[in-house]
């Protein structure tokens, strides 16, 4: 499959010139066409942002949801049709701020989703106010004196919750984002790749230079290693390390553990709705 075929003529798209966006959404493109798959086979899910714009960009099958319940989302599609390629994506803002509760239930369920994280550390949508991953002093128009909390660890907090798959990646390096999003997606369980991205308009701190200047690529790392991992993930000044920093496999799906599927491995969207079980329910209950 040629990448082109994901690509959707005619459409207007809102990122800045410059916008790392542009190429995680290259790379997406590429990494699933060398995966073997096509616009039918795949399903982008998003909540709100400019990272959330996501799939309106990309010709898939597309589902766009409330602020931070991408992941929620995803996970009952891909329980609806265990088939389908379900991609949740979205910003730092969407996923780790609004959505963070379904960030953390979500890995604990272990859906056989990929979920991409386009980490600019600020809402970009809303004009550059501080996100939870924004560094310590950053400041904006509304956090004057500069953001006092400490930083949201995304990669860490999949870990500690048993994240099956945690990466990271840096939108500047297409080719390394385009492999890591293909593990990703071919990671048997929940496998989040948390992507730098350089916001050229609202983070004059994070630049393409700030992060070609605090990354490094992993060699020879022992993805198994859980306590390597987490070294890693700890590391609050750079350079950042990019690439799979932890993998497991063979921890069971939410979707292979539903009792729906129990005796009956049709998936939920070809299956009758009990609608007479149901109207018998809802009758029960009233008054
Ligand atoms: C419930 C709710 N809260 C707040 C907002 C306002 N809002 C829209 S997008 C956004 C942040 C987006 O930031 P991020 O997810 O980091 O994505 P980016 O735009 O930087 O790609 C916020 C706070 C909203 N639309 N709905």
């Amino acid at each position: 499959m040629d990448s082109t075929a994901f690509d959707l003529p005619g459409i207007d798209l809102s990122w800045c010139p410059g916008c790392g966006d542009f190429k995680i959404l290259d790379s997406i493109k590429k990494a699933l066409a060398e995966l073997g798959l096509g616009p039918l086979d795949v399903v982008m899910v998003s909540g709100i942002g400019q990272a959330a714009k996501t799939p309106h960009y990309m010709k898939a099958h597309f589902f766009n949801g409330l602020h931070g319940r991408a992941l929620s989302n995803a996970t009952a599609i891909k329980a609806a049709n265990p088939a389908l390629e379900v991609i949740a994506v979205g910003g730092d803002g969407d996923m780790y701020g609004e959505g963070g509760n379904h960030f953390t239930h979500t890995i604990r369920r272990n859906p056989g989703i990929t979920n991409l994280v386009f980490n600019n550390m600020v809402y970009g949508l809303t004009k550059g106010q501080a996100s939870p991953t924004s560094p310590r002093g950053f400041r904006t128009s509304v956090q004057v004196d500069g953001v006092h909390a400490q930083p949201f660890n995304p990669l860490a907090a999949a870990l500690v919750q048993g994240a099956t798959f945690v990466a990271r990646a840096f939108a500047g390096n297409g080719d390394q984002t385009k492999e890591i999003i293909k593990r990703a997606v071919r990671h048997k369980g929940y496998a989040l790749v948390d992507i730098f991205q350089p916001c050229v308009s609202f983070n004059s701190v994070n630049t393409y230079k700030w992060f070609m200047d605090n990354t490094y690529t992993l060699e020879g790392h022992e993805e198994e290693d859980f306590g390597k991992a987490m070294e890693l993930a700890l590391l609050q000044e750079g350079p950042f390390p990019l690439g799979v920093l932890y993998r497991k496999e063979g921890v069971p799906l939410f979707e292979e553990t539903l009792a729906a599927y129990r005796k009956d491995d049709r998936p939920l969207f070809r299956r009758e709705a009990p609608r007479k079980a149901v109207k018998e329910l809802l009758a029960s209950m009233a008054g």
